[in-house]
């Protein structure tokens, strides 16, 4: 199976800043292939080096951002159809919607994120923001699971239409091991799960490089735990957004989704 990393440096209508963290990640991902080429002896890096196909896109003139959407649905319909891997990495949250207007119904996609994306409150912008895309999505949207959000003004009604489940983080906190437990049953029931991270999705004191950090977040092991809850059959992609390195300390978020992403390759390609 072929992976496709597609850098997708979009962050209009939210967490301006985030662009350069998608760039800077399509660097540190170039990089690190051309570590594992140069490298003489025999590393892990071998399950998947010959597997990885590196994309991105350019956000410099008025046009690239004219048809941002059409044009990013387009290349996803492709790389779902032929059944690829997938790595997008975008600059805000709403960079993803593309991936929610065209990935399989039938999958499920479980969440990370600190907030729900479907902000109707007075002060929010009706139109399209990272704080609202997934009322703008391509209906009916796939089966969604949150993990880790702090929500605390949204009704649980009103985020029951757009949610099938929710795990909060103090709930997760409280109750690990029956989360697990759930994503497990939920993933075994699934034909592919995809994880959507925003990174604002961690507590502040493990990953500050967010343009608006939430307090009482969750580690960043937590997502190991969901991925040994999934398994590596069933995944069918990873996404990441809202890194804002301009709030970094020392590179360590940087160096934590550089980790995240060579330990999700592979645990997808050196299993069995
Ligand atoms: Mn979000």
């Amino acid at each position: 199976m072929i992976t496709r990393a597609i850098f997708f440096p979009f962050d209009l209508f939210g967490s301006p800043g985030t662009k350069a963290g998608a760039e800077l990640l399509a660097d540190a991902f170039q990089e690190m292939l051309a570590d594992n080429k140069r490298e003489r002896m025999p590393t892990r890096a071998k399950a998947y080096a010959n597997r990885l196909r590196f994309e991105e896109f350019a956000f410099d003139t008025m046009a690239d951002y004219r048809d941002w959407r059409k044009s990013a649905r387009a290349r996803l319909r492709q790389v779902f159809r032929a059944n690829e891997f997938l790595l997008w990495v975008s600059g805000n949250h709403l960079g993803t919607l593309p991936v929610f207007d065209e990935i399989d119904r039938d999958t499920l996609v479980i969440q990370l994120d600190a907030h729900f994306d479907i902000y109707n409150l007075s002060d929010c912008t009706s139109e399209l923001s990272h704080g609202n895309f997934l009322l703008h999505a391509e209906k009916p949207l796939p089966r969604l699971t949150n993990v880790g959000h702090r929500e605390l003004l949204l009704n649980r009604n009103y985020v029951a239409n757009y949610y099938h489940t929710t795990f909060s983080a103090p709930y997760v906190l409280g109750q690990c091991e029956s989360v697990l437990k759930d994503i497990r049953a939920q993933a075994s029931l699934a034909p592919r799960v995809f994880l959507d991270l925003d990174c604002d999705v961690f507590d502040p004191a493990y990953f500050p490089a967010v343009a608006q950090p939430r307090p009482f977040g969750l580690a960043p092991e937590f997502v190991l735990r969901i991925l040994d809850a999934v398994g590596p059959d069933r995944l069918c992609g990873l996404s990441i957004s809202e890194f804002d390195p301009a709030r970094d300390v020392n590179d360590r978020c940087l160096e934590t989704l550089m980790w995240l992403i060579e330990y999700v390759l592979l645990f997808k390609y050196e299993q069995s």
